[in-house]
């Protein structure tokens, strides 16, 4: 069918050639010692009076008395027009004549484009309805090697509380605002901008419409019950196709697409969301055929081209990518029972558990073919973060029997603390930014993710006191960073020296762009903890997204959160949707909805189930 259509467009073409030539001859026809028939062109007469001035070139029109006609454009040389002259009077007949054959060309030559622009809309429909089919035959196909999953009971965890009650439901309508806005304005792209009300994407994802506040959202809409939303997300994702013609980043891909839709699964039961995850997940994996393991950071899911990031230290692979994959790449294996995914993750934790590592610490950097780290720069923050995070998570999901993944994080946590972690002078304890042996007193909102990692790893580690005690301080030190703020949310980066204490110094560290990391700290700090406290902070967040970052279609990010008022950024982040909204929600739903000792959070936030061992 395509073959017949291709066949058409090319007859197509060829006609149009000729159509498009012929009307060209007529355009360029010898100019008569009196008449310009391309004149004809610009004013059509179906019928003419018996004293008609024709308003061609080369005429002048004749002032009868009878019609006024515009005059002809002014030439050297003008002839008036005289109807009883049979010899003028044929010649302008012939002139007529070639005028509307040339008219009627044109015509042709319109219909046939339009024909032409038809087939070709036509044979694409047919192509993406072609690939939608193939792609919903393999969606249907493959069980799921753990068996039939039952609906997850959304309903768990509903508190009693009238206040908790009350703030819980207007996170809800905070989620309901957030979904609006963007499936009215940019169904099917990445993001929404809620104030121009338009579509956003970032490079992260490649050139293709991909949906990824769809796919991020689709758990917070189960847990949330809103059933309605979550069907029509997971039936446009039924049709999602990685067929970006740019470069897509690995990680992301991984923690928001792979997660997004295993969670969905997880939830729902529904099979097809599992064969989904598994199809994009084999498009990234030439990305892992390197001499380490460690995959690149992008890659061109149409050619299979892979590469680093231009600006990553010497053509390095980064820490915090290639070292967040390995909740979503085990589950798949379990799931699928194919344990190819299992293996490429398990490869890239082997190498880093020999690799030599300066004072025990994991530089952000790492060349993928000959394994030598890159830049001496360690963080718990940007470049870093989820990596120790996965190692502990790994443990967790493994319902505690992947023991290697837990030394690795014990390990390097300790070396964190010596290293990485430091008190300001006004006794805040923060994790900064580690060069060669010189500790930079800046955190990080991406770092304010650590209170809650340490609290959860408290429970198993060598002094469980001490690591929650940690995890209080971090909460703590990224609380401040809120409440020092004008608008009462953080600033993407702040300093702890010289009395400037949790607060940004330079513009391009004021900015908030809806980021979770703090709200996920005093969530897990809620439910391990139970003080109040976090609940209250979580509500002053809710409090100020509310009154600074909301617009009529949604949520934005702010340029300055120390600025009287904000300014906005006009992009509502996946992320925002997936982890800030959640993890609010659960920080007021009662432990028993995603109980911590049922389910693990991804580095996004989608929740993946413990299976248990015994
Ligand atoms: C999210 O996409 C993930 O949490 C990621 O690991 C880093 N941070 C962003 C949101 O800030």
């Amino acid at each position: 069918m395509g073959l017949v259509k291709l066949k058409q467009i090319v007859v197509g073409v060829g006609l149009l050639t000729v159509v498009v030539f012929c009307y060209t001859m007529v355009f360029m026809l010898p100019k008569t010692e009196s008449v310009d028939i391309r004149g004809f062109f610009e004013h059509r007469h179906d019928t003419l009076p018996a004293n008609y001035v024709k308003p061609i070139n080369g005429f002048k029109p004749a002032e009868t008395g009878i019609e006024k006609i515009p005059p002809a454009p002014q030439l050297d040389q003008h002839v008036v027009f005289n109807p009883k002259d049979a010899g003028q009077r044929r010649q302008f007949e012939t002139y007529q004549e070639k005028h509307e054959n040339a008219i009627d060309e044109a015509n042709q030559v319109m219909n046939m484009k339009k024909k032409i622009e038809e087939d070709k809309r036509k044979v694409a429909e047919e192509q993406a309805k072609e690939e939608k089919d193939k792609l919903m035959e393999q969606l249907k196909k493959g069980s799921s090697a753990l068996g039939t999953i039952s609906a997850y009971d959304n309903t768990r965890g509903n508190p009693t509380d009238p206040d908790i009650i009350e703030k819980r439901e207007s996170i809800r309508n905070m989620m309901k605002l957030a979904w609006k806005g963007y499936k009215e304005f940019a169904w099917g792209a990445n993001e929404l901008r809620p104030i121009s009300k338009s579509r956003h994407s970032a490079n992260i994802f490649g050139s293709a419409d991909t949906g990824a506040t769809i796919v991020d959202a689709l758990d917070t809409l189960y847990i949330m019950g809103m059933h309605k939303e979550f069907k029509e997300g997971a039936e446009w994702v039924m049709g999602l196709n990685m067929n970006s013609r740019t470069d897509i980043s690995v990680f992301e891909v991984n923690i928001r697409f792979i997660g997004g839709l295993l969670s969905a699964y997880f939830l729902s039961g529904d099979t097809t969301l599992l064969n989904q995850a598994k199809i994009i997940t084999d498009k990234l994996l030439p990305a892992f055929n390197t001499a380490t393991g460690i995959p690149y950071a992008l890659i061109n899911p149409t050619t299979g081209n892979v590469k680093n990031w231009g600006w990553a230290s010497g053509g390095s692979s980064i820490l915090s990518e290639f070292g967040t994959l390995h909740l979503e790449f085990s589950m798949l294996s379990k799931a699928t029972g194919n344990p190819v995914y299992l293996e490429k993750v398990v490869k890239i934790r082997e190498f880093l558990r020999k690799a030599d590592k300066p004072n025990g610490l994991y530089p952000n950097y790492i060349n993928p073919q000959t394994g030598a780290w890159g830049q001496r720069h360690v963080s718990v923050g940007a470049l870093g973060d989820s990596f120790y995070e996965y190692l502990l998570k790994s443990w967790v999901l493994s319902d505690k029997t992947d023991v290697v993944a837990r030394q690795m994080y014990d390990e390097a946590v300790e070396a964190i603390e010596k290293h990485v972690m430091g008190k300001s002078p006004g006794g805040l304890t923060y994790l900064g930014e580690w060069r060669s042996g010189r500790l930079e007193p800046k955190m990080g909102h991406l770092t304010c993710f650590a209170g809650g990692m340490f609290a959860l790893g408290a429970e198993g580690s060598k002094d469980k006191d001490h690591y929650m005690k940690l995890g209080g301080e971090i909460a703590h030190t990224c609380h401040e960073s809120y409440d020092r703020a004008t608008l009462k949310l953080g600033p993407e980066a702040f300093h702890l020296s010289g009395g400037n204490e949790a607060t940004a110094l330079r513009a391009n560290e004021k900015y908030y762009i809806l980021r979770p990391e703090v709200i996920e700290t005093y969530f897990y700090m809620w439910r391990l903890t139970k003080d109040p406290k976090y609940r209250q902070w979580g509500w002053e967040a809710a409090q100020a997204l509310e009154k600074n970052c909301r617009t009529e279609n949604g949520y934005t990010g702010i340029k300055d959160v120390y600025a009287a008022k904000p300014q906005y950024d006009d992009v509502q982040q996946s992320f925002f949707l997936a982890e800030t909204l959640k993890y609010l929600y659960l920080l007021f739903s009662d432990d028993d909805l995603l109980n911590l000792n049922e389910w693990v959070f991804n580095s996004e936030a989608h929740p993946l189930p413990i299976i248990k061992q015994s």
